[in-house]
Order: C-alpha cells, then sequence, then structure tokens
C-alpha cells in the first residue's frame, strides 16, 4: 500500500495493461471547479449538516427549505466548469476499449466535460421526480422560476432525482456499477473519502477481484491502506499528466 507524489513508470505500466478500466470520482474532483467538497464547505448550510438536509425526514419536515439548499447548489454548479481532471478522464474513455466512470456526484460536471454516460449512482441536481407518479424529468431550468418546482403532469411537489441518506441507490446504476468494478483490471479512485456507503465498498470490490487500484487525492482516506497505491495531489494538477503516460504507453502497445 504505496503512497507517491510522482507519477511512477510501474503506475503506469500496471494502468496501461489493464482490459478494463474504471475511473471512480467524488466530489474532490470537482473542487478544483469551484464546487465544495461534503467534508468541506458544503459540511454546514443554515446549521445543518449536509447528511441532514439530504434525507427524506429534512423534506417531509420544510420541503420549501431542502429546495432552496439545492437550487443554491444548482445555481452554484451552473456557473462552474469542468476543470482539467474531468478532461482528462475523457481522453482515458476514448483510449481504453473496456472503460466505465462511476461517481457520487451529482453536478454532471462530467457530462459537461464530454464523458458519454457516467453511471450516476446518486443521482443528478438536473432532474426531477414527481412525489405522486414518481417519473422523473429533466430540470436543467437555472435558475428555477418555481420553488419549489412541481410535475407538469399532475401538480405534485418535484424533489430532486438524488439518493438521499437512508435511501437505498437505484438499483440498475448500481448493478452495472458493481459489476465494472467486479471485472476490471485497474480501477482509478479520484477525489473522494471513501466514507459513504454503499457506494466506498466499490474499489474494495476491484481489490478484492484481483483489480490493481490507486487513488488520486490531496490526502489519505479511508481505503488508503486497503488498496496499492495513493497518489497524493489536486486531482486537477496529477490527473493529465498520469493520464498523458498511460495513454502513450497504450497506444505503444
Ligand atoms: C443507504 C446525494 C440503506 C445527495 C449523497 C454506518 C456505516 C455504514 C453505512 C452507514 C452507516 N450509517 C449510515 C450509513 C449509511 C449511509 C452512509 O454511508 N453514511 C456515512 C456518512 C457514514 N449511506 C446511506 O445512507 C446510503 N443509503 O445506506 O440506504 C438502505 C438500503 C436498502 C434499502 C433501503 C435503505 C445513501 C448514501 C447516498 C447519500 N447521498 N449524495 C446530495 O448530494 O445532496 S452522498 C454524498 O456524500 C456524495 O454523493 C458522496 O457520496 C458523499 C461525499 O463523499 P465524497 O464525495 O467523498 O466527499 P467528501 O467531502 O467526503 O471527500 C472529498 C474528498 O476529496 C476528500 O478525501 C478530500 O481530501 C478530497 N479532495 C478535496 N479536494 C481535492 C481532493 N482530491 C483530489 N483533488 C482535489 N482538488
Amino acid at each position: 500500500m504505496g503512497t507517491t507524489t510522482e507519477v511512477t513508470q510501474e503506475l503506469v505500466e500496471r494502468l496501461a495493461a489493464a482490459s478494463d478500466l474504471v475511473v471512480f470520482t467524488g466530489s474532490g474532483i470537482s473542487a478544483e471547479s469551484g464546487i465544495p467538497t461534503y467534508r468541506g464547505n458544503l459540511a454546514l448550510w443554515a446549521g445543518f449538516r449536509a447528511e441532514e438536509l439530504s434525507s427524506v425526514a429534512a423534506f417531509e419536515r420544510d420541503p420549501g427549505q431542502v429546495w432552496t439548499w439545492y437550487e443554491e447548489r444548482r445555481q452554484q454548479i451552473a456557473k462552474a466548469e469542468p476543470n482539467p481532471a474531468h478532461r482528462a478522464i475523457v481522453d482515458l474513455e476514448r483510449a481504453f476499449k473496456g472503460f466505465h466512470l462511476i461517481t457520487q456526484n451529482i453536478d454532471g460536471l462530467h457530462q459537461k466535460a464530454g464523458s458519454k454516460d457516467p453511471i450516476e449512482l446518486h443521482g443528478s441536481i438536473w432532474r426531477g421526480r414527481c412525489t405522486r407518479e414518481h417519473i422523473i424529468v429533466d430540470l436543467t431550468e437555472c435558475p428555477l422560476t418555481t420553488l419549489p418546482p412541481v410535475c407538469g403532469r399532475c401538480g405534485a411537489v418535484l424533489r430532486p432525482d438524488v439518493v438521499w441518506f437512508g435511501e437505498a441507490l437505484p438499483h440498475g446504476p448500481f448493478e452495472a456499477a458493481n459489476l465494472a468494478a467486479a471485472f476490471c483490471g485497474a480501477m482509478i479512485v479520484v477525489g473522494t473519502s471513501a466514507q459513504v456507503m454503499p457506494a466506498a465498498s466499490l474499489p474494495l470490490v476491484a481489490k478484492q477481484n484481483g483489480a490493481f487500484v490507486v487513488e488520486v487525492n490531496t490526502e489519505h482516506t479511508a481505503i488508503s491502506t486497503l488498496i496499492d497505491e495513493t497518489l497524493l495531489g489536486a486531482a486537477g494538477g496529477v490527473l493529465p499528466g498520469l493520464v498523458e503516460k498511460v495513454i502513450r504507453r497504450v497506444e505503444s502497445r
């Protein structure tokens, strides 16, 4: 379980040798785009912890308050641009036949960077779900003219189409993520503290199935002692260099 601040040749070889590569991201990858992380400035809002506001109980108690929080995050994310780390992942997707991007992020910045169809484990802040009919609708209007937004079909209040604490992850995406993790030859984990379950189990699923697992983070995380390598640094700073070397190695085969 090594720690490095340099992109070593061994690291490049192990990643380039993978037939199937998975990239798994958390909010740290969007930090350099100006989006606060959960353990960072997003931790507290109006005296509430993020975990408290991201809950059915909070929404039932005061849907207006929860929507005010999500709308503030939407407006902040709408102004944000993908950073070099998001773009490096798009380059990886082009270079590897077997490639999956799994994200815990609801900000949509991977898609904005050009990633094809990331597996969104925790949903998206750019979709809504009808609280009566449970249909999912795109909610790209920003700022929202009506808060809380309502269902265009039945008029019931919409909720953000995100997974709240205490709620199960959507079956399809979680199943697809587990399969991708179980069958990959290597996984790059970027910008997650790996504390929220069941998402944080995915790097361990990959490790247990023989994959080479490296994390890119500004600090050690809950999985650092359980995986192969920790590449210490800001994702926007180190990922482009790592990806460039890996792609050159893949293309030299
Ligand atoms: C469920 C959407 C059951 C909403 C999110 C005890 C043990 C195990 C589990 C639990 C437990 N108690 C409770 C649970 C369950 C709970 C959980 O795991 N809680 C944690 C806090 C202990 N999990 C759940 O509730 C899940 N559901 O268990 O349901 C069930 C099962 C079946 C049937 C019915 C019910 C649902 C979890 C999903 C919740 N929704 N988001 C919204 O956003 O509003 S989770 C949300 O938080 C994010 O999506 C993400 O997953 C998580 C935050 O983690 P990170 O993204 O890693 O962010 P963090 O700030 O922690 O870390 C940032 C990292 O980046 C740091 O390491 C930092 O160093 C690094 N970094 C910073 N800058 C940079 C950087 N790295 C690189 N470059 C940089 N520039």
